[in-house]
């Protein structure tokens, strides 16, 4: 099967290098021509529009910021459908809103071309290593076909519901997990600070146990180094949460807590930090505090 892939941003870059690891032969475009360069090194070939790489493409994979980039790379001139051959699968692994996924999936449908929605989650870490989970949603035979597309990226992958949009709904469940998890290790770690308690130690004592998490055990760590290093950055947990708002809306569901976390990743936005790791998120709380988490060492390291 030939891959092309589009959008080699965090996730992308890591996602496209494990498909040519696993020996698929890969087209790639990009909006920014030098974020190519790396894969091109590794085997990749370089397309010149969205359209030239569907020409040559059996699957064509989108893994971009939000879902006016998807409907543009697809449908605008030099888009993916003015190239597309017959029978071509779309696989869209951005995170959008699920009404949106099945628009897009009802006008491919109409130019007699196939879609998947597949959101993964696992930041930057679980692309480069190829351990994402991916929620694919869509015909299960598609599914069934790209299975060995998807088994090159990720180690957990879940065909969820028969429905493009399935997909992006259960990633939205994910975003709302995840950022609920980052809200209360936020606050955990300010109440442990200012409880005078080493904060290496206490992360080393709560992690392992039923209190544990993935974001306690990747972010807490760089949460009191103070590094915000984005493996997911506060822009695209914004984009995530507006459109778990609007899919609760629609579907006429109360979720109080991601309405405040939107509120506090807004905030932090607004004051210019939203290429930071969704991790800052405790810089708000922080806000509210009036002073910071650190751990001695950061703080000596800092002086120093
Ligand atoms: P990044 O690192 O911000 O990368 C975003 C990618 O999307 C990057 O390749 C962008 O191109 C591309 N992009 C964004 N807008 C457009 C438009 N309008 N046209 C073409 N290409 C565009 O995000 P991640 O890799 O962390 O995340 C990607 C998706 O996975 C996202 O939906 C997450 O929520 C989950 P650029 O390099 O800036 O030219």
């Amino acid at each position: 099967m030939k891959i092309g892939f589009i959008g080699l941003g965090i996730m992308g870059a890591g996602m496209a290098a494990n498909l040519l690891k696993s020996g698929f032969e890969v087209r790639v475009w990009n909006r920014s021509a030098e974020k190519t360069i790396a894969l091109l090194g590794q085997g990749a070939v370089l397309a010149a529009t969205p359209a030239a790489l569907a020409a040559d493409s059996d699957v064509v994979i989108l893994c971009v910021s939000d879902a006016a980039a998807v409907a543009q790379l697809l449908f605008a001139d030099q888009g993916v459908v003015s190239g597309a051959q017959p029978n071509l699968l779309v696989i869209d692994m951005s995170t959008i809103s699920p009404r949106d996924s099945r628009t897009h999936a009802e006008r491919l449908a109409a130019q007699g071309l196939r879609m998947l929605d597949a959101p993964v989650s696992g930041s930057r870490e679980g692309a480069e290593q190829g351990t994402l989970s991916i929620m694919v949603g869509g015909d299960s035979a598609a599914y069934e076909e790209c299975r060995p597309i998807f088994s090159a990226m990720g180690s957990t992958l879940i065909h969820v519901g028969e429905r493009c949009g399935d997909g992006q709904t259960v990633k939205l469940v994910n975003q709302l997990l995840a950022s609920g998890h980052t809200l209360i290790m936020s606050e955990a770690l300010l109440f442990a600070q200012a409880g005078g308690v080493d904060l290496e130690k206490t992360l080393a004592a709560v992690s392992a146990g039923a209190a544990g998490s993935w974001m306690l055990s990747n972010r807490g760590p760089q949460v009191i180094r103070r590094d915000w290093t984005p493996g997911f950055t506060i822009d695209l947990q914004l984009k995530s949460l507006s459109a778990v708002l609007s899919a609760a809306a629609d579907n006429g569901v109360p979720v109080p807590t991601t309405a405040q976390l939107y509120q506090y990743y807004r905030a932090l936005q607004a004051q210019g930090l939203g290429e930071e790791g969704h991790h800052a998120l405790i810089k708000a709380l922080e806000g509210l505090a009036g002073f910071t988490v650190e751990a001695p060492t950061a703080l000596q390291t800092a002086k120093d």
